[in-house]
């Protein structure tokens, strides 16, 4: 049983976010994933449009997503790691090598990202409508 770690605000859920997750499923057989909450995104300097708990329901409804955890600040992924028994953390390659040092307790990769898409975008598509 392989075991995927990955943490994300998941705002506005499209589809960049949907092939990160089936990317990140696709490494093993268990992807579990920790959502920011509202609390971590202010230290993130991000003000997220949906509520953690829609943005938790909703990344909990998708099939490839088994577990749904709380992202509450930068220091618990070592936690994570061993209380989950991960075996590969991945996320973004926008985060390339700001997770190198997990690689003692689990295998660390960056995926590639889906191009032309994102909140920020997608907010700023929607001004003025
Ligand atoms: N993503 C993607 N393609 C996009 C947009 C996002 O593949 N066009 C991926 C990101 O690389 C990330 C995941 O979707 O792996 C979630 O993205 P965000 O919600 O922007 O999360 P982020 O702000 O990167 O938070 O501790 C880690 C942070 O919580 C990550």
């Amino acid at each position: 049983m392989k075991i995927i770690l990955t943490y994300g605000t998941f705002d506005l859920f499209h589809i960049g976010h949907l092939n990160m997750l089936k990317r990140l499923r696709a490494l093993g057989d268990k992807l579990i994933v920790g959502v920011s909450t509202d609390e971590f995104n202010a230290l993130k300097g991000k003000q997220s449009i949906f509520s953690y708990e829609e943005r938790k329901a909703i990344v909990e409804s998708n099939r490839f997503v088994d577990l749904v955890i709380p992202e509450r600040d930068w220091q618990q992924k070592e936690q994570d790691i061993v209380r989950y028994e991960v075996d590969i953390f991945a996320i973004g390659e926008d985060w390339q090598g700001k997770f190198d040092h997990l690689n003692h307790l689990c295998e660390v990769r960056y995926l590639e990202r889906t191009e032309n898409i994102s909140t920020t975008k997608i907010k700023e598509s929607l001004k003025g409508v």
